[in-house]
């Protein structure tokens, strides 16, 4: 797939409040392409919740829930079961939140959601630190680096969050770079796909994790000429 043959529906629409030139919008986009309309967002406490502009405004064309900074995949997990309910299956429900939702305050719900084997994807957009807030520390950020709470860099390494998603068994997961779209937009797509599958062969529920890496935001250009920095921005399949 590339990039000329997205499809060119778009459900990211202008009047977003996001930095001008900010990774987490463009890969959104992608994901937005990747799953069509049919399809509910979930996002805590992040920079995505600004992203989307002040109400009654809106930068996404598709129903979002905002929802407590630790609770993505709690809510994400509601939203799963109501339309399951109401016999919806074929709307894609997307956790979407940060490293800090991500790696610290919602590894809880994220775990149990993975645990129980949600039918959902869970995309963690991974800029290593929290935005939102000014650049404070996540279990996301890399040994030595800066940030506000870090200020002599970091002492500790990063969690091997890949490691703790692939413990759950699920039977998807996978990371990529903003810098890839087309990467992204087909790991997304084969996420969607693999559930439906899935669903008509045995009726099981799946859960889907997918993290995209972009770097801390005063390196998002560095990762972007360089494509490919080892521990910084991967775009590896981890496990199908
Ligand atoms: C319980 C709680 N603690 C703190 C906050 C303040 N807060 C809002 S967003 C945020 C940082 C989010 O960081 P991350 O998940 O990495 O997303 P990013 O801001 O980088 O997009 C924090 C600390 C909050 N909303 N709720
Ligand atoms: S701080 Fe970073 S993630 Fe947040 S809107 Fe700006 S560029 Fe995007």
């Amino acid at each position: 797939m590339a990039i000329k043959d997205l499809p060119v529906e778009e459900y990211y629409i202008p009047g977003s409040a996001a930095c001008p030139g900010c990774p987490a919008t463009m890969a959104m986009r992608t994901v937005f392409k990747a799953l069509g309309k049919n399809m509910v967002m979930v996002v805590p406490a992040c920079c995505t919740a600004v992203i989307e502009s002040l109400h009654p405004n809106t930068s996404f064309n598709i129903p979002t829930m905002n929802i407590a900074f630790e609770a993505a995949a709690a809510g994400a997990s509601g939203v799963e079961a109501a339309l399951r309910k109401k016999g919806k299956t074929d709307t894609t429900v997307i956790a979407w939140a940060g490293d800090g939702g991500t790696y610290d305050i919602g590894i809880q719900a994220l775990s149990g959601a993975l645990e129980r084997q949600t039918n959902f994807i869970y995309i963690c957009y991974n800029n290593q630190i929290y935005s939102n807030t000014g650049i404070q520390r996540s279990g996301a950020t890399p040994y030595a680096a800066w940030t506000t709470t870090t200020v002599g860099g970091k002492k500790e390494f990063r969690k091997e969050m890949g490691e703790i998603i692939l413990a759950h068994h699920i039977p998807y997961a996978a990371q990529t770079c903003v810098s890839y779209p087309e990467d992204l937009f087909n790991k997304v797509k084969k996420a969607k796909e693999i559930k439906g599958s899935k669903i008509h062969r045995d009726s099981c529920t799946l859960s889907t994790w997918l993290a995209f890496w972009y770097g801390a935001d005063r390196l998002k250009w560095v990762c972007l000429l360089l494509k490919q920095a080892p521990g910084l921005c991967t775009s590896v399949k981890m496990k199908k």
